[in-house]
């Protein structure tokens, strides 16, 4: 369909991903990636602010395999606006190994809401980034997060750093927990206890309720995915910021690859080497076991107890 011809810089993701070095432990989630169309079946959303190339959930599964993860949780994404079908035809697909996040409006009905809870969706995405979406009224979310706390899910939110202060006070009243996408993109130039990432971790401090994904060095980098003194792992710059994390709140962290990375223009990760990254910012194999078993299932699977 010569309509969804993808926005011009897009980048193709890494079709022969390496084998990372770190050996993921027996029932680990790939807990951030998406499954983009295909375009001829599942369109993408007129609101869209990119068009991506296709990825779909058979591509998504190989990689799940090939890495060594045992499930995935399926995020929507923004091209895909409120239209879920692309998702939940990915977790029918799944046999039970992919459970996801959905975007829902104001209007959808409870009916819908059972279909999305039976399919797999254990949560809600309230995306703030500005360059992805356009502003949706904060009394809008707190209607959708209400309802959905009825069903035990999640809100996802996606933010920049710089605009946490403006959204302090929203986010904090959510009644739901409440899982920050990719650290709340700190930007990493910055000292790591300078104010910024500072806000953050008092964020999750005084709220036990919030989580953080410790995903996307590729995006936070400022420093590139070369490898350093010859060893296999990349984004050095990042480490601190995502262990930290990691140390101080070992309960509330998860992991994901963000695969098919949309909107990455500079370069495109080798998934292998992603992994990689795990083993530098969880550095036990307690610490690993909680970012990529414990917690996502206990956040995604809570019936397995
Ligand atoms: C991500 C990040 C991005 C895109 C989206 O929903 C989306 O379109 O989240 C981004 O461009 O930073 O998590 O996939």
């Amino acid at each position: 369909m010569t309509e969804f011809i993808k926005t011009p810089g897009w980048l193709d993701w890494y079709t022969g991903p390496s084998k990372p070095e770190f050996q993921l432990p027996a029932g680990a989630v790939d807990a951030h990636c998406h499954v983009f169309g295909p375009s001829d079946i599942f369109p993408y959303s007129p609101e869209r602010k990119y068009t991506p190339c296709d990825a779909s959930k058979a591509q998504l599964f190989a990689l799940r395999d090939h890495l060594g993860f045992d499930r995935n949780i399926i995020v929507q994404a923004t091209c895909h606006g409120a239209d879920n079908r692309a998702l939940l035809d990915a977790m029918a697909h799944s046999a039970g190994k992919a459970r996801g996040v959905a975007t829902v409006k104001r209007s959808v009905t409870d009916q819908e809401l059972q279909t999305l809870h039976d399919a797999g969706v254990r949560g809600v995405r309230f995306n703030f980034v500005k360059r992805l979406v356009d502003f949706t009224p904060k009394d809008e979310l707190m209607e959708i997060a209400a309802r959905i706390a009825h069903w035990g899910w999640h809100v996802v939110i996606y933010f920049e750093a710089v605009d946490l202060p403006e959204l302090w006070d929203f986010f904090t009243q959510l009644p739901t927990t409440v899982v920050v996408d990719h650290m709340g993109r700190p930007d990493v130039s910055k000292p790591i206890d300078g104010p910024e990432f500072e806000l953050f971790m008092k964020f999750m401090r005084e709220h036990p309720n919030v989580w953080s994904k410790v995903t996307c060095p590729e995006r936070l980098t400022v420093t590139g995915p070369a490898a350093l003194n010859g060893q296999r792992h990349a984004y050095h710059d990042v480490i601190p910021f995502a262990k930290k994390l990691v140390d101080n709140f070992s309960d509330r962290v998860i992991w994901g690859t963000d695969w098919p990375h949309p909107n990455l223009k500079d370069h495109m990760p080798d998934d292998g080497l992603l992994v990689d990254f795990i083993p530098h910012i969880a550095t036990t194999a307690e610490l690993q076991q909680k970012l990529l078993v414990t917690n996502p299932r206990r956040l995604y699977w809570p019936e397995e107890k």
